[in-house]
């Protein structure tokens, strides 16, 4: 089959225009099928995306008719882009790459109506209000009951994974890598080996940093819990940390900040006193944005948006950002409740839809972020501006800001942020380890818990033997998306949030200072995000931050008062499992 005589300047115009159209389309039938699951919308869904996927594999494989020295710099780019623009690629057999869309919604499907009624209760509730309980209650019998019913889940999941690592294998190979995690760790810029070994460097600098908070952790639930649930230098029960994968701690703060003596602020019920509502709640992340020199959002953005979970119908609950047409039809999909960690996510979602609308500019291929984890870092970014004496301007907090109280709000942030490092490291670590096959199906859960007690230094309830699947009550896995990206934006937003403190001319410490209101600071934002994907990352990064490097630095100067504090804390404790 030979090629017909095309420059590979126009055959990459057309591919541009083909991938636009048949992406918005699947991006439409995706949204429906989100916001309103059913059989019907079910299929619709998985058809729009195999078409979405047999297009960009078609493209792919004719692309390598191309010699590389007929290609500029940029066509090269984009020929590398074209490859790597999905997380999952179809093989050739129509029936392998119909099975494969099918078993990967259905696998969402599952997750998204997954329900559990506490024990000694008849009413099967939803991920969040199992989530709620494990934020608020006290009883170890209870937050195990509540914990072991949601990860039954994994169970229904596991089949369906097992074949989708199978085929979506079979696609990666196609396109010539050695399986689908190779091709995730080939999105950096770098050989795929390096780049494991890149987050291996930025866990080492901050491992100690987390080791410090665990100690400390562990001895307060341990004075909470009695040393039979808690036992010195072993892993934490994962039930007893306040979030269903102890990915984020913040939800335990109270217990632990019980005796800091110092003031503290509960944003969860600064917003109910002051009846914000879910729209509203949208609202203040939008103007941080106009603050710093953005645009409002689009009318549409506040017509066809999702922001609280519909009565009646099954969603998938999980945030997304969404940039439906690759323009201006920018979405939030979410189940917005009023609490301080659903304010967080708005920011967080929202600097999706602003990265996505500063590359609209850019040629289709270019639309995407520098590499997976700028994206997740921009609106963690700005919500690290979430300071006292910035809730005190927009007029949540009434008091002027205590001085002093660092070290509670430090803690808090340790809590939501070294915690979540390790966590954001095993997710895909084990996954790499099963698509390559060194770990196989007979030991999807063994395997799971042994690295998830090495890097994080928790542990699951007695019992979890290979008829579960625990990996699968996490979002992403069934949903196919790429973690490791999370473990980098936790990185990199302190990076940006120290470049973007120095360009607003700020000189307080980086936890006091807030880049509300400034436009120089914004200016340098966009700067970055309106690139795109247009140059590899380090020029993006360079571009915001002035250096080419991912350095965990910045965070380790954010947290420097608390980690003095900690360790003075954890004098005569032993540290580590
Ligand atoms: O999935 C998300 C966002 C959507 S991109 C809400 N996050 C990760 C998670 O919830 O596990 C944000 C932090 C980590
Ligand atoms: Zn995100």
């Amino acid at each position: 089959m030979d090629e017909p005589e095309i420059a590979p300047g126009p055959f990459l115009e057309a591919a541009e225009a083909r991938l636009l159209e048949t992406s918005t389309d699947a991006n439409r039938a995706d949204w429906v099928y989100q916001t309103h699951i059913t059989e019907d919308t079910e299929q619709l869904s998985a058809r729009a995306l195999a078409r979405l996927i047999a297009e960009t594999t078609d493209l792919a494989r004719r692309s390598t008719h191309f010699r590389s020295e007929d290609l500029s710099p940029v066509e090269s780019r984009k020929f590398r882009l074209l490859r790597l623009s999905l997380p999952l690629v179809a093989p050739g057999d129509p029936h392998d790459s119909e099975e494969l869309t099918r078993r990967t919604i259905a696998m969402s499907s599952t997750f998204a109506r997954g329900r559990y009624a506490p024990h000694g209760t008849s009413d099967p509730l939803d991920l969040q209000a199992l989530s709620r309980i494990l934020e608020e209650n006290r009883n170890p019998t209870v937050l195990e009951d509540v914990w072991t019913g949601w990860h039954r889940i994994g169970r229904a999941i596991r089949p369906d994974f097992q074949r989708y690592v199978e085929l979506a294998n079979r696609g990666a190979r196609e396109l010539g890598f050695s399986d689908l995690g190779a091709m995730w760790r080939s999105k950096y810029d770098m050989p795929p080996d390096e780049f494991a070994r890149e987050t291996d460097r930025l866990w080492k600098d901050v491992e100690p940093l987390y080791r410090s908070l665990h100690a400390y952790v562990r001895r307060r639930l341990r004075e909470a819990y009695g040393p039979d649930r808690v036992p010195d230098k072993e892993p934490i029960p994962a039930y007893l940390l306040g979030n269903m994968w102890a990915q984020s701690w913040e939800a335990i703060l109270p217990w632990l900040a019980r005796d800091l003596g110092e003031p503290t602020y509960d944003l969860t019920q600064l917003l109910r006193d002051h009846h914000v509502s879910p729209a509203e709640i949208v609202r203040f992340g939008e103007r941080f944005f106009v603050s710093i020199g953005f645009d409002p959002l689009p009318t549409t953005f506040w017509t066809r948006s999702m922001f609280t979970r519909p009565a009646g119908r099954d969603v998938v609950c999980h945030a997304s950002a969404w940039d439906v047409d690759f323009d201006d039809d920018l979405r939030l999909k979410m189940c917005l409740e009023i609490t301080g960690e659903d304010f967080m996510v708005v920011h967080h979602e929202l600097g999706h839809n602003y990265y996505q609308r500063a590359y609209r500019r850019q040629p289709f291929l270019f639309r995407e972020s520098a590499h997976d984890g700028f994206h997740e870092a921009v609106g963690d970014t700005i919500a690290l501006s979430i300071t006292p004496e910035y809730l005190r301007e927009i007029g949540l907090l009434s008091e002027s800001p205590e001085s002093g109280g660092d070290i509670a709000l430090l803690l808090r942030r340790a809590l939501e942020k070294v915690a979540f490092l390790p966590f954001g490291l095993v997710v895909d670590e084990w996954r790499w380890r099963v698509f390559s096959g060194e770990v196989g199906p007979a030991e999807y859960n063994r395997s799971w818990w042994e690295m998830r007690e090495a890097r994080q230094g928790v542990a699951p309830p007695p019992g979890r033997d290979e008829v579960e699947f625990d990996a699968g009550a996490k979002y992403h896995v069934p949903a196919n998306v790429p973690y490791m990206r999370y473990f980098l934006a936790h990185i990199l937003q302190f990076q940006f949030h120290q470049a973007l403190v120095r360009a607003a001319g700020l000189s307080g410490p980086l936890h006091r200072s807030s880049i509300y209101g400034s436009a120089a600071a914004g200016a340098r934002l966009r700067a970055m995000l309106e690139m795109g994907e247009s140059r590899e990352w380090p020029d993006a990064l360079e571009t915001l931050t002035g250096s080419r490097r991912m350095d965990a630095g910045p965070l380790l100067e954010y947290f420097a008062p608390l980690r003095r504090w900690l360790d003075e804390q954890n004098r005569g404790t032993t540290l580590g499992w």
